[in-house]
């Protein structure tokens, strides 16, 4: 993509593609009650941003029972910018989920990690934002042995950032940094699926045509539209603008032509709201600003895998839209 900035930096990928385990895929009830609580239900979630009373309350009004086999995954921007990202991620670890990176997850272990090898403070990174950061006589004393210059630092990311990236502990940071930027859902191809048989789970989107190893790990966190190449038919540039149609309309029309189409079920753009293509479901419904959050229940009965939306109205404090700062900290919803 054209329009990087130094806070978009990918920070270091654990994992680029993840298989979500077979054992977690729910499987029709004839086929066997063996072991312990069947698989039941996968229930995918979208953007979260530490809005925690509002995923618990969807996850109410889902029913979610751990114990009964459900299986939870986070669409990405689990955390940054709402009250309790910690939580979120508690909760989520918690619960067992699975879960793909999204680029405001990227932007607080990016943060996080500035931070730790520039002497620690993550107030000092909180205050300087803002300021002309070129007084040379800010000297901070870190402890023994360590100073850090504040005229030295040229933070990547906003206040907000920082602020999230100091509430998590170095346990959920460590979850944060494994989670992978792409997970596939492999259902059993014999069995029917209102969904089709092939899933990814990718926060903000995917280029069709692309194979998932060769897609850009940069894109994947952060584009929304695609622009046709010039005098190139089939190869598509994405971006990070909104553009006249977002990328699931032309990953839409691309499934058509292949005999085995893929389902992307996806996060990112809350200003389309609820998307729900033929072979692409966003789940970004700006539960951050005060609106819905989503998520995608799939089931199986004796007739094949189903699925169904369920939302529920946001129950924490929004944040305000306010006017750009950072890229990370910006709001890019419309009220
Ligand atoms: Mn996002």
């Amino acid at each position: 993509m054209t329009n990087k900035k130094p806070s978009d930096k990918v920070f270091p990928i654990t994992t680029f593609i993840s298989d979500l385990p077979t054992n977690l895929i729910p499987q029709p009830s004839f086929s066997s009650l063996e072991n312990g609580p069947q698989s039941r239900r996968l229930v995918i979630v979208g953007d979260i941003h530490g809005m925690r009373k509002s995923l618990e309350n969807l996850l109410k009004k889902v029913g979610f029972d751990k114990a009964k086999g459900d299986h939870l995954i986070l669409t990405g921007d689990i955390t940054n910018k709402g009250p309790d990202s910690s939580g979120v991620v508690d909760l989520a670890i918690k619960l067992g989920a699975s879960a793909v990176r999204g680029n405001h997850d990227n932007a607080v272990l990016d943060a996080a990690a500035e931070v730790a090898t520039n002497g620690g403070d993550f107030e000092l990174f909180k205050n300087l934002f803002g300021t002309s950061n070129t007084s040379e006589h800010t000297t901070l004393s870190e402890g023994p042995g360590k100073t850090v210059s504040a005229a030295n630092i040229k933070t990547r990311h906003g206040p907000t950032t920082y602020n999230t990236a100091s509430q998590l502990s170095a346990h959920q940071i460590e979850w944060l940094a494994a989670l992978p930027l792409i997970l596939r859902i492999q259902l059993p191809q014999d069995i029917p699926s209102s969904l089709g048989n092939n899933l990814v789970v990718a926060h903000a989107g995917l280029v069709p045509g692309v194979p998932l190893e060769e897609q850009e790990p940069h894109s994947v966190l952060h584009m929304r539209s695609l622009t046709r190449k010039l005098g190139q038919e089939d190869e598509f540039t994405p971006d990070e603008s909104f553009g006249e149609e977002g990328w699931a309309a032309e990953w839409d029309r691309w499934q058509e032509k292949l005999a085995s189409p893929t389902t992307v079920v996806f996060g990112h753009d809350a200003k389309r709201r609820l998307q729900l293509g033929t072979y692409t479901i966003g789940l970004d419904t700006a539960c951050l600003y005060g609106h819905q959050l989503s998520a995608l229940v799939i089931s199986v009965t004796d007739a094949g895998f189903e699925h169904q939306i369920i939302q529920m109205d946001c129950a924490d404090t929004p944040v305000v839209p306010t006017a750009p700062a950072k890229e990370d900290d910006k709001t890019t919803v419309d009220k």
